[in-house]
């Protein structure tokens, strides 16, 4: 399959796990336990229906919003996740360059294998920092100063992952930062030779044990492996927060908030948005899905912050509906990266591409001129007659 012939997101999935050793794909595809949340968080959407209005007037639509204070071109963002060198050479610079010529917000992870500054410097579309907040504070610090320095527009603190899912598929494939040299894993090297060459000639096999973050005070540098394995705390809490937004200052967002009362917390420490979320399912299996979750927390702090329904998404209509349920807009991850480790960037702004023609026909066959005029009167539950 080529990438001319992808015409939804599940053919960009599939050409990915073309490209891609299966470890490197079932990371990416790959979510906790029995994989039902992953499921869910995409099926959700279809226990809801969309009602149109006919004969609306609808030949000029405008798909552009403001999200956390920047304009947006269409009522997406493009979520932080890590290691995507590992998926495809460009990584970052793809993801970031393409996120600029849609007009888009996306996010650098803690786990990024693009530094921080270089991303600052390559485009100027909105962007959020993503952090994970490492035992060492030094480590925090200095992430937080340098993302002020280089100008971020939002830091996300994603509070999922207090500890790691259990990736039943990376613990059968080995996948691990850097990757092993088990037999099954060079196997799948063997088996997937453009991907192989390209990191090989390029990367050489070292990318995650590039030192990116240096902590303050002990000036200790921390490569994305020992990072990536070494960051979890239990001790994190909402006072962490707290102290995390105080010390960034800026646009602060939330990211894994699932609960009414979380999200009240937000609110009283001051966060402007929280991303609902699950971690694309690979955190808490069993948990509920964001897009079923939205009308609860909609009820709860609707108005008061601004509300990013993550995870599931792969249609334009996705979009619509969470934006119909209250959301101000909708975010993913697999989204884009199935198309990122498929295509580098070519493959991102062709998933780009899907996504807003998508977007703007479900408009005009809905019949709404502008994103704002989506609400709950053009959604019915499947369950309620
Ligand atoms: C992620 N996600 C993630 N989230 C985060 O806060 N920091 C991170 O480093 C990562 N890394 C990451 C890697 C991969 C391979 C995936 C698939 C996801 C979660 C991501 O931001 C987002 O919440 C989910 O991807 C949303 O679900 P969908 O859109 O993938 O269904
Ligand atoms: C993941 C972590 C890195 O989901 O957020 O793999």
């Amino acid at each position: 399959m080529r990438l001319s012939g992808c015409h939804n997101f599940e053919d960009l999935r599939q050409l990915a796990r073309q490209r891609l050793p299966w470890p490197v794909f079932d990371y990416i595809d790959g979510a906790a336990d029995d994989e039902a949340t992953k499921a869910r968080n995409t099926a959700a959407f279809d226990d809801v229906d969309l009602v149109p209005n006919v004969l609306a007037g609808v030949a000029q639509i405008d798909t552009g919003c403001t999200i956390m204070g920047r304009h947006s071109a269409l009522p997406l963002i493009l979520s932080p996740t890590a290691l995507q060198r590992v998926f495809h050479w460009q990584g970052e610079r793809a993801v970031a360059r393409a996120a600029e010529r849609f007009g888009l917000w996306f996010g650098i992870s803690s786990l990024a294998t693009v530094s921080i500054e270089e991303i600052a410097a390559l485009v100027s579309t909105p962007k959020m920092f993503q952090l994970y907040v490492h035992k060492d504070a030094g480590l925090n610090t200095s992430m937080i100063d340098r993302c002020k320095a280089a100008g971020f527009d939002a830091l996300t603190l994603t509070v999922d992952t207090i500890v790691s899912g259990k990736r039943e598929r990376c613990q059968r494939s080995g996948f691990t930062t850097p990757p092993r040299f088990t037999p099954s894993a060079i196997w799948s090297y063997a088996t997937r030779p453009r991907w192989t060459l390209d990191y090989l000639l390029r990367e050489k096999f070292r990318l995650p044990n590039l030192d990116t973050h240096v902590s303050e005070g002990t000036g200790r540098a921390v490569s994305i492996a020992e990072y990536f394995n070494t960051m979890l705390d239990t001790a994190m809490d909402w006072d962490t927060a707290a102290r995390i937004r105080q010390d960034w200052g800026g646009t602060f967002c939330l990211k894994g908030v699932m609960s009414a009362a979380d999200a009240r917390r937000a609110v009283e420490i001051g966060a402007d948005a929280i991303m609902v979320s699950n971690h694309g399912g690979r955190q808490l299996d069993g948990s509920r899905a964001p897009f079923d979750q939205l009308a609860e927390i909609v009820d709860a702090v609707g108005g008061e912050i601004e509300i990013i329904c993550d995870g599931g998404v792969r249609r334009g209509t996705h979009v619509l509906k969470a934006l119909a349920s209250g959301a101000s807009a909708a975010s993913g991850g697999r989204l884009y990266l199935y198309a990122l480790a498929a295509a580098g960037q070519q493959g991102v702004e062709h998933a780009l591409t899907l996504l807003r023609d998508e977007i703007e026909r479900g408009m005009r066959l809905m019949g709404v001129t502008h994103v704002d005029q989506l609400d709950q009167a053009m959604l019915r539950s499947r369950q309620r007659r």
